[in-house]
């Protein structure tokens, strides 16, 4: 279970984001504001108490700040992003995860890891290699979550921004998973709920204390979902964070904390 979450509401800078989906056109900031808002308020009736960071001038990328840290029951990793322009993302966060958790690692360069590659599933977690994430960030990730008594493994990813872009851990053994990472061996053992090609965006949702949030507009995955499974599911508005390859993951980071306030 967690408790907690983390977000950053959009700025007007998010029209600058960084995108592959450029065909899907230039997000409006105030709609985008209003999906962000929306996606609070499922959290809240998950039973989250939601810490809402100040938007980030800065930072059109700002409001996915799950690529900036991993956090586990056992401590967090503040990540070092891939995109340059992400970098300091990563600094920008650290303050409020310090307020929360005892132990905090840090990635270090040369490494890079962005943590919507890190997808964890009980003590293992499963770890992308993207054009964000190298071989040298998961080797310091899985050397810090060794100290923990976790597992780790990587996954090698041929297409997708993340690993999370392309598979979700729905608990209970079962994945979301897109058919082209289907065929992944890693992922051989699980009950698979394959996403239709033309619905890939809808890969990425998101189990917060057994409900699940679920990108709008995706009929067959939903359909899918509910044949699979019997979890409470909360359909969100995504259209303007998908112009700029954002998912419902990135948009926050969940955790339980290790410190008392
Ligand atoms: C980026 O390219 O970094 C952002 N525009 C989207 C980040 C999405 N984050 C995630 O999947 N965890």
């Amino acid at each position: 279970m967690f408790t907690h979450a983390i977000v950053r509401p959009p700025a007007a800078n998010l029209t600058q984001a960084l995108t592959t989906s450029s065909p899907l056109g230039v997000p409006d900031p105030a709609l985008a504001a209003r999906q962000h808002q929306a996606y609070v308020e499922a959290l809240t009736r998950c039973a989250m108490e939601v810490h809402r960071l100040e938007p980030a001038a800065d930072f059109p990328d700002g409001p996915f700040v799950e690529d900036t840290a991993l956090l586990t029951p056992r401590g967090a990793v503040i990540t070092r992003p891939g995109a340059p322009s992400r970098r300091d993302e990563a600094a920008l966060n650290r303050p409020a995860i310090e307020g929360y958790f005892d132990e905090v690692f840090a990635i270090e360069a040369p490494g890079t890891l962005d943590a919507g590659d890190v997808m964890m599933v009980g003590d293992h977690y499963y770890v992308g290699l993207s054009e964000r994430t190298n071989a040298e960030g998961a080797r310091q990730l899985g050397a810090i979550l060794a100290r923990w008594g976790y597992a780790a493994s990587t996954v090698p990813l041929a297409d997708g921004l993340h690993l999370k872009s392309s598979v979700s851990y729905l608990e209970h053994g079962h994945l979301l998973i897109t058919e082209a990472l289907a065929g992944q061996p890693a992922f051989a053992l699980f009950t698979q709920v394959i996403v239709p090609e033309e619905e890939t965006y809808a890969a990425n949702t998101l189990w917060v204390n057994e409900t699940l949030l679920v990108a709008e507009g995706f009929p067959r995955t939903l359909a899918r979902l509910r044949d699979a499974m019997a979890l409470p599911i909360i359909t969100l508005g995504m259209g303007e964070f998908e112009k700029v390859d954002g998912g419902l993951s990135c948009l926050s980071l969940r955790f339980r904390p290790t410190r008392s306030a």
